[in-house]
């Protein structure tokens, strides 16, 4: 049974909460548990397969009438047929003609391809050709790396699969639909924000829509590996565990796991469910830190398949108020960072963009990053693996959703899975994250602590933490009663004081009294225009944003627990709701660089404090 709907029908111990009734009501929820399966293999970017990228056509239907019916379900008559008007004779179909359509590139937003669509949410069409020669015993799948925010795949007329989420990558099984020759492929992407979507209606961030990452085909063997884990044994540290799973195998199914340069190698088999654990000692591993982010090529081979990755082994945990690396103490000097390209406008989806973004990180020192609000390129995750960067990564669970409602929690526990499932893999990733500035509610609650039981389940070797409201409390003592907080290994707290409230000099007699716990002061920041100088109280100048840090690092170096900092951001980004003319231009200035990448002077400030290192060196 395919993974996804596995996941949506199977009674799992996460879904109580909503009781047996409504676990029965989310089997019938028709826009996920009756859509067509999809799947997510692991390691893509590691195997061969013939990229899809390139141009595309497009079709740009503004009331989505192509695509939906009048019952508002997907029409099997739409454009995904791929037919041509009939210019002689009686009339066929519908009239659309992607042969002559304009052409737009994938990967891509739509929005910054097309000054038409800069503003443009709905449905939009896209098609290409592809030739194509089936292998003997091999499987096809079409690998979408994100679009923005549902879409629909049909390849040669064949409607094969859906997929709602924007961030995060999805494949279909296209064996049986293609053909010797020339093949099409056409995907329907709407990117209409919806109440019951996460995010939900508002976000402050660009609601960029298409196929904004990489397309491509990959062909496997009949049997081959979708999904393996290959982690530290955590606290003993003295061996490495994790399971092997191949779809399609055959019990028994021998799955040898190599790793030449420790000298490792293992033979398990596949039990009913094509799953093979292992567990291999290993003691004299070089482990994965930010100062020696050691990589092994790990070699995985079942039947006819053959997968290797570059996988780092390191043990992250908590005791008491002190996160551990490797059982030493470490100290998170980050930044916060949106997926928005620098440079150039549109969604980060090459080496080029995360090279830039890497540039600044360890231009400004830093040791951490949280990859805010979403799940960003798989390749920010392995080149932080690279460059020993450590990545709090988070589903796009912002504020407001709709926590009230089985069908919304179906959709958060699916981009969960797939996170975790597509980044497991990589040793940089120590955090994940299940929100963002959430209301403090009962029903909230429950909601997030399902997925942060959930979290744990699916993946023991991480800690798993939320980005939580700056408390409120009245006076100059905030205190957080948040109860999520107690759910959590890591505690991140944002926090404006001196942006949203107060001034930047008032902030030095605030205090915070916070769990004990780690503490992340995942957010803090002042907006600040680029170039915009004044006196040091006069809003939107780099001089206030200057002094909001100054005053911030004061503020928030006497709370003991903290553990790590990620200022409010690294770049400049897209914001439908930042519209003062000429201090914003639709941009949250709160960056330490310009969207078009000029350095401000908090920039500066930030390196010098995170250059010295002296800053958490206390344990
Ligand atoms: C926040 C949000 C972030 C916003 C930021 C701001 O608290 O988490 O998404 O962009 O504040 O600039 O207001």
């Amino acid at each position: 049974m395919n993974w996804h709907s596995r996941q949506i029908c199977a009674p799992r111990s996460r879904l109580i909460f909503f009781g047996t009734l409504i676990l029965a009501s989310l089997c019938a929820v028709p826009t996920i548990a009756q859509q067509p399966l999809n799947t997510l293999i692991v390691a893509v970017d590691h195997r061969h397969s013939t990229s899809l990228n390139g141009d595309w056509h497009y079709l740009v239907d503004p009331i989505g009438r192509s695509l939906y019916g009048p019952d508002g379900a997907v029409r099997d008559n739409g454009y995904g047929l791929n037919e041509h008007p009939a210019l002689i004779g009686e009339r066929k179909g519908q009239e659309y003609d992607f042969s002559n359509a304009p052409i737009i590139k994938v990967p891509g937003d739509w929005n910054t391809q097309d000054p038409k669509l800069f503003r443009y949410e709905g449905v939009l069409w896209y098609q290409r050709d592809f030739d194509f020669q089936p292998k003997p015993e091999m499987r096809a799948f079409l690998h979408i790396g994100a679009a923005n925010y549902r879409s629909y795949v049909w390849v040669n007329q064949k409607r094969i699969c859906d997929h709602e989420g924007g961030f995060t990558p999805f494949d279909c099984e296209v064996t049986a639909a293609l053909h010797s020759g020339k093949n099409f492929v056409v995907i329907a992407v709407d990117s209409t924000r919806l109440v019951d979507g996460i995010p939900s209606l508002v976000a402050d961030w660009y609601n960029y829509g298409g196929l904004t990452r990489d397309v491509s085909l990959v062909e496997v063997p009949k049997a081959f590996v979708d999904d393996f884990d290959v982690h530290l044994k955590p606290v003993t540290m003295d061996g490495l565990a994790g399971y092997v799973h191949v779809d399609a195998a055959t019990e028994g199914m021998p799955v040898t796991i190599r790793i030449p340069e420790a000298g490792l190698v293992d033979t398990v088999k596949t039990d009913a469910n094509g799953r093979a654990d292992f567990d291999i000692p290993a003691r004299n591993l070089s482990l994965w830190s930010p100062e020696s982010p050691r990589l092994y090529k790990v070699q995985i081979e079942a039947g006819e398949d053959r997968v290797s990755d570059d996988i780092g082994f390191r043990d992250i945990r908590v005791d008491g108020t002190l996160i551990l690396l490797n059982g030493k103490p470490v100290f998170l000097r980050g930044v916060n960072a949106h997926a928005e390209a620098v440079g150039r406008s549109g969604r980060v989806n090459s080496d080029k963009d995360v090279e830039t973004i890497f540039g600044f990180l360890k231009d400004l020192h830093a040791n951490f990053v949280r990859l805010c609000h979403y799940p960003h390129d798989e390749r920010m995750e392995r080149m932080a693996d690279r460059e020993g960067i450590m990545v709090w990564s988070e589903i796009p669970i912002w504020q407001h959703i709709s926590y009230d409602k089985p069908n919304v929690y179906v959709k958060a526990d699916a981009m969960l899975h797939e996170m975790i499932r597509r980044d497991r893999d990589k040793a940089s990733v120590i955090l994940w994250s299940v929100a963002n500035e959430t209301p403090d509610n009962s029903t909230r609650t429950e909601f997030l602590k399902n997925l942060v039981v959930e979290a744990h389940r699916l993946d023991s070797t991480r800690l798993v933490t939320a980005a939580l409201l700056q408390p409120q409390s009245p006076g100059d003592t905030k205190i957080l009663t948040d109860p999520l907080a107690q759910a959590l290994d890591v505690v991140g707290v944002n926090n404006y004081v001196g942006w949203y409230t107060y001034t930047p000099p008032q902030a030095d007699n605030i205090k915070f009294e916070l769990p004990q716990k780690p503490i992340i002061i995942s957010e803090f920041g002042a907006e600040a225009k680029a170039g915009n100088h004044g006196p040091k109280d006069q809003r939107w100048t780099e001089e206030f944003q200057l002094d909001f840090y100054r005053h911030n690092f004061v503020m928030l170096s006497k709370i003991p627990q903290i553990r790590g900092f990620a200022p409010w951001v690294l770049v400049d980004f897209r914001s439908p709701t930042r519209n003062i003319p000429l201090l914003q231009d639709g941009y949250n200035r709160k960056g330490l660089i310009s969207e078009d990448g000029k350095n401000k002077e908090a920039f500066d400030f930030i390196q010098e404090i995170y250059k010295d290192g002296s800053f958490g060196k206390a344990e």
